[in-house]
Parts: structure tokens; sequence; C-alpha cells
């Protein structure tokens, strides 16, 4: 840190210390000013062609590249048909609510024909993030790479790669992504799953007329490379490997993290990334990267595999087949769980963690897919229903003015009782749980914290409904830490003695495991409206929402900064 730190005033300093590392950060790195025009732009993937909405006519969409610290002024302008709202995922914006992007939850979304600047308040994140849009399941195709950089004076904790490579796992339908999901809601049934994952928007060589275009990554041979990986898909988590290759994996969610080393496979479900350092150390040829889907629910999705190429340079013949790599089966939770267990944060003196050890709110949440009743014509969901989801069995509905505004001008669009525990205990992962347990109630309940209150939320996967699987949980405005996990029911008595609290990774998007439960600890330090939900978009499309509002703590500097001059309009 030395030298970056004589920069900032003392005063500034000694503020720092007390109030946390959130609240002012902001004046501390450089201002950079970027330009995103949301337009419509024609593809040819997988022999057909078609329009998709894109940032810039990019597929995935441009980079934002900074420092640490650093501030990002973002100018969306919406030239596309619908109106739509852009998220910084991992941001934490400090007090900074306004631009975080949810549609509806921070913001309505941006109309076509209009502009919306967005303060993208760097502070503690260093790695690599993504941003994304926020609107229905516009993020299909509307998303990038966000590459913090370490500030001015200060170097990775890892001897410097010779080079970075961005890698951003995709989720390609045929079908217009706006009319799958308004036409799953519809009809209540599940929504079409997708003809192909992509690897910087490429399907690879597997699927129909996408060989020339196949993602090639060039490397020399001896040298170390830095692969940013992002899973943007849109329903399925992802097993990643190269082949031949060793993975050693650094960061997680814009932290670093003790190296984990020697791994053949990472998981890495949608809205989390991996900074995975990788040693072109084999013998110059091309090797095949592959995603693979991890799914261990009984559900319907795309069982089809994306490829790209690690190509040495030189002059070789390759071999023939292109060596490929081997990854775990798409159920195979093991595998999945064996890897999360080995996520540890850094927690040094350059990295310290932040963890609360004495909670003062505890949260218990379950996690369920549910059905609601058809009122006229059968839906086309299990039984004639329509298909739900839920946390607390509470379906969260969005309103149609933005629970920032709302909460900002006390206007009646939400209530403030979200349960803080189940509201009926039984065995949630049981393997048959009764069908009456899977009707939820419908509403658009918060969760209301005091500012600096020490948190611990455990989330609870269920088997409602027959619909046990892993959930990715992710939480704007804040990276949690996670400190224990486990299988079936959690024991509030005995689990919480197999806590980690020496060096827990520190994450925003955490897979919970299949009928299984994961607790997780935060400090309320940054005051706003704040959503939380399952990054597998069919599920927080049903309801597998909520919202933590940070309430003001008792000076300006923590409290919500005032809202910026424009807003885009709600209808
Ligand atoms: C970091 O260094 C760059 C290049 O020397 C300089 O332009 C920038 O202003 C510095 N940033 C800060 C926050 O001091
Ligand atoms: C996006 O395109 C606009 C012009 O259409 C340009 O001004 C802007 O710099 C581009 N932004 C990026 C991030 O490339
Ligand atoms: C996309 O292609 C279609 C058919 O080829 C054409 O009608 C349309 O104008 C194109 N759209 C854009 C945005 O270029
Ligand atoms: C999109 O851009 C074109 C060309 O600059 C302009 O004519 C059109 O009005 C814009 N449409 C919207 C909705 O912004
Ligand atoms: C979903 O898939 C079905 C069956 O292939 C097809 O008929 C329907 O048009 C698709 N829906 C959308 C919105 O693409
Ligand atoms: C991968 O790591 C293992 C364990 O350290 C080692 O035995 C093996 O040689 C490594 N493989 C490559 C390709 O570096
Ligand atoms: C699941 O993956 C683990 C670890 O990779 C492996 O040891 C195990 O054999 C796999 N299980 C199945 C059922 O394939
Ligand atoms: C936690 O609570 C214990 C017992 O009240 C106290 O001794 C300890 O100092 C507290 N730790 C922190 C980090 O606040
Ligand atoms: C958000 O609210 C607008 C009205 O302000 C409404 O048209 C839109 O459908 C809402 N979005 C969602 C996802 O509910
Ligand atoms: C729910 O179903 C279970 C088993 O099918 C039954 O024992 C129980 O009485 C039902 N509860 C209610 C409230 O209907
Ligand atoms: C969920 O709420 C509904 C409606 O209040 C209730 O009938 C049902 O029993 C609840 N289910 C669970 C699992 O708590
Ligand atoms: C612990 O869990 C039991 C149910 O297993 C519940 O009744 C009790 O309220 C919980 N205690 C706390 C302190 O949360
Ligand atoms: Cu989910």
């Amino acid at each position: 840190m030395g030298s970056d730190k004589c920069g900032i005033i003392l005063g500034f300093l000694g503020f720092m210390f007390v109030t946390g590392l959130l609240s002012s950060m902001a004046q501390a790195g450089n201002v950079h000013y970027y330009d995103f025009v949301l337009k419509e732009t024609n593809f040819t993937k997988l022999c057909t062609t078609k329009s998709i909405l894109t940032v810039n006519d990019s597929f995935p969409g441009p980079v934002i590249r900074v420092k640490k610290g650093d501030t990002v002024f973002v100018n969306v302008h919406n030239n596309g048909t619908y109106g739509v709202s852009i998220h910084w995922h991992g941001v934490k914006q400090p007090r900074n609510p306004w631009s975080d992007g949810p549609e509806n939850i921070t913001q309505c979304p941006i109309p076509p024909g209009s502009s919306f600047t967005q303060e993208v308040i760097l502070s503690t994140e260093e790695g690599t993030i993504w941003w994304h849009a926020h609107s229905d399941w516009s993020r299909a195709t509307v998303h990038g790479a966000f590459i913090i950089l370490p500030a001015n004076g200060t170097s990775y904790p890892f001897p410097d790669p010779h080079g970075e490579k961005t890698l951003i796992i995709g989720e390609w339908y045929k079908g217009d992504v706006m009319a799958i999901i308004d036409e799953a809601l519809a009809t209540g049934g599940d929504p079409n799953v997708s003809d192909a994952y992509t690897i910087n928007g490429q399907p690879g060589d597997l699927y129909d007329c996408s060989k020339e275009t196949t993602s090639r990554f060039f490397v020399d041979y001896g040298k170390t490379y830095l692969f940013r990986i992002i899973n943007a898909a849109m329903n399925e988590e992802q097993f990643f490997g190269i082949a031949q290759h060793n993975l050693t994996v650094v960061g997680s969610d814009a932290a670093y993290i003790k190296p984990i080393s020697t791994t053949d496979y990472i998981m890495i479900t949608p809205g989390q990334t991996m900074d995975v350092l990788v040693t072109a150390n084999q013998s110059p040829d091309f090797y095949y990267i592959a995603s693979t889907p991890f799914v261990d629910g009984e559900v319907e999705y795309d069982n089809s595999i994306t490829t790209a190429i690690l190509q040495y340079n030189g002059n070789y013949t390759p071999s023939s087949p292109i060596p490929f790599p081997s990854l775990p089966s798409y159920n195979n939770g093991t595998a999945a769980e064996n890897f999360r267990k080995l996520l540890r944060s850094l927690a040094n003196e350059d990295h310290p963690i932040n963890v609360p050890v004495n909670v003062t709110r505890r949260i218990y949440m379950t996690i369920s897919i549910n059905q609601i009743r058809c009122e006229n014509a059968p839906c086309s969901g299990p039984g004639g229903n329509k298909l739900a989801a839920s946390l607390n069995n509470i379906s969260f509905q969005t309103p149609s003015v933005d629970i920032l505004q709302a909460y900002y001008k006390t206007l009646p669009v939400f209530t403030n009782d979200f349960p803080e525990e189940p509201p009926n205990y039984f065995d949630f992962t049981a393997e048959v749980v009764p069908i009456n347990k899977s009707f939820p109630t419908l509403g658009t309940k918060v969760i209301v914290l005091d500012y600096n209150e020490s948190v611990e939320i455990v989330w609870q996967g269920t088997n409602v409904l027959n619909g046990a699987e892993n959930h990715p949980m992710h939480l704007h405005g804040f990276s949690f830490y996670v400190v224990g996990a486990g299988s079936g029911n959690f024991n509030n008595e005995t689990d919480p003695k197999t806590y980690n609290l020496i060096d827990p990774p520190e994450v925003n998007t955490i897979g919970v495991p299949k009928n299984g439960w994961l607790a997780m600890r935060f400090f309320a330090d940054n005051p706003g409206v704040w959503f939380m939900h399952c990054h597998l978009e069919r599920h927080s499309s049903w309801g597998m929402n909520t919202v933590v509002i940070v309430k003001n703590g008792s000076t300006e500097a923590t409290s919500i900064l005032p809202p910026p001059k424009y807003m885009p309009p709600c209808s």
C-alpha cells in the first residue's frame, strides 16, 4: 500500500479508519468517463442471424478497465426499443444506491431515446467483476468485463503475469430472450432453454456453423497468464477447465484468495468471477478450453458444451484430435462443493479481513421453488399451476415504482415485514416435502437493517416442489464472508461451531449447496437499498428475491448520498 497512501491527506486517512472502508474512498482514485450506447445489432451464430440488444454493437460488450479506488461515470444512452437499466456487479457503491441499477429496485428503466449517467464508485474491490443489464432477461446480451487493477504503488499478491486474458462465459438463444421470459411468465411454465453457451461470444467448434469463429487464446511457451473468467450465463452454473493445464485460482469476485493450486477444473456460478493463473508449460500445441453446465436439480437445461482453444505461438503441427479437458459430469454436486470449499481469503497484513465475530442480527432464509394456482385457464406449470419461487416463502413482487425512490420519499410501495426466519419449520430438505408447503405468499417485503449492524444470513436450500438444486445467491451493495456451509437442515446450535472466522472467502455471489445451507456475514456499513437474489435468471424472474435496506447512520458521512439531478422516470 505504501506509496499511494502518501498522496492522501492525513485527516482523510484518520476519517477512513474511523468510518470503515466503504464510506470514503471515492475521492482517492482517478475519474474515468465511458459512453455506452444500447442498440440492436445483427449477429449470425448457429447458422442463423438475429438482432440482439448490445452495448456499442459488441457481444460481449466493452471492457471497463480502471484501478482500485477510481470512480467511473458511465453515460448510458438507450437507442433500443424498450427500457433497460445497467448494474455494476460487485461494485459496493458506498452510499450510492442511485447508480446500482436493478430495474424497479433502485431505478426505473432508462426509456428508449434517453440517457442516464451512472456514477460507479469503487472502494475495496480489486480484481475482476462485470457489468450487466438488470431488466428482465436483457443481460443475456448486455454485459461485459469490469477490470480493477491494483492502485498505483501496489501490486498483485502473486508474481506479475506475462499477460492477461478476459474470458466471459455466456449463453445464446436462437429466440428472442425477452419473448422467452415473457412467454414463460404468461404460460406459467419453464422458459425455453438456450441453444449454446459461448466463450467471448463464440459457441465454439462443437456447435453447427461455429468452427471458424471459435475463440482462441494465444500464448507463448513458458509464460504465465492471468485469466479473468466471468460467468455471465443466464441459468446454468459451469464447470470449466483447460486440457492438460493446471488452473491456479488467485482471486474471486474482486478479492484475492489464498492460491488454489493444481486444480484441473473450477466451478463458477452465474454472477461469479475467478482470476486464474495459467502457465503455458506443455508442449506447443492446441488445447481445448471447455465449459460445461453444472445442474444438480431435476430441471430442463441446455446440455451442450462451449469450447475455445489455448493456442501456443510457433510453428508446429497441432495434435489431432486436440486434447480435451476432463470435467466433472453435469450433476456432480460433490465436485462443485469440493471446489467451493477451497476458497479462502488471503487474510494477511496487506489484505486483512473484516468478518463480524459478534453478530447482532441473525436471518435464517429458506430458498424454494413454488407454484401459484391459476385463476381461470390452467397454466403450463406442474398440476396446471404457475411456477414461482421464494425466499422465506415470500415470492417477491416487483413494484412499478422503484423501492429506492419509495424509501427516500416514503411512498407506500413495499412493506418492512420480510420474515427473518422461515414462517413454518418443517424438514426443508426431506426427500418428499408435502405439496401444501409449495404455495408461497406474494409480496414486496424488505429487510431493514440499522447502520453498521453485524449481520449473519443463513441461506437454507429446500426440496419444496421437488425443486432442490444449487442456488447462486447474490447481494448488491456488499461483499460478504462465507463462514460455513453444510448439507441438510441448518442446526443453529451445532453448525455455528464449525464456522471459519479466520480466513473465510469474501464474495458477492455464492452457490448454496443443493439440499444444504450456507452461512454468510457482513457489516451493514453501506446505507442504501440493495437487491438480494438468486443469479439463476429464471429463479429471479419467479420471485427468488428480496431487498435489504440499510438505514442511515448518525452522520452525513454514514448516510445515503443525495440523488443525482436526473433519474429515469417511472411510468
Ligand atoms: C496513477 O498513476 C498514473 C500514471 O502514472 C497517473 O496518471 C494517475 O493519476 C495516478 N493515480 C493516482 C490516483 O494517483
Ligand atoms: C460507444 O460508442 C460511442 C459512439 O457511438 C462512443 O462515443 C463511445 O466511446 C463508445 N464506448 C466505448 C466504451 O467503446
Ligand atoms: C438485421 O437484419 C435484418 C434482416 O437481414 C434487417 O431487416 C435489419 O434491418 C437488420 N437490423 C439491424 C439492426 O441491422
Ligand atoms: C438511435 O440512433 C439513431 C441514429 O443516431 C437516431 O436516429 C434514433 O433516433 C435513435 N433512437 C433512439 C431510440 O435513441
Ligand atoms: C419456445 O420453444 C417452443 C418450442 O420449440 C417454440 O415453439 C416457441 O416459439 C419458443 N418461444 C420463444 C419465445 O422463442
Ligand atoms: C499440476 O499440479 C500437480 C500437483 O502439483 C503436478 O503434479 C502436475 O505436474 C501439474 N501439471 C502441470 C501440467 O503443470
Ligand atoms: C464427482 O467428482 C468427484 C471429484 O471430481 C469425483 O471424485 C467423483 O468420482 C465424481 N462423482 C461421480 C458420481 O461422478
Ligand atoms: C465479542 O464479544 C465478546 C464477549 O462479549 C467480547 O469479549 C469481544 O471483544 C467481542 N469481539 C468483538 C470483535 O467485538
Ligand atoms: C417496472 O416498472 C415499470 C413502470 O414504472 C413497469 O412498466 C415495468 O414492467 C416494471 N418492471 C418490472 C420488471 O416489473
Ligand atoms: C399438508 O399435507 C400434509 C401431508 O400431506 C398433511 O399431513 C397436513 O395436514 C397438510 N396441512 C394442511 C395445513 O393442510
Ligand atoms: C407460505 O404462505 C402461504 C400463504 O400464507 C401458506 O399457505 C403456506 O403454508 C406457507 N408455506 C410455508 C412453507 O411456509
Ligand atoms: C433454532 O432453531 C429452532 C428450530 O430448529 C428454532 O425453534 C429456534 O428459534 C432457533 N433459535 C434461534 C436462536 O434462532
Ligand atoms: Cu436459484
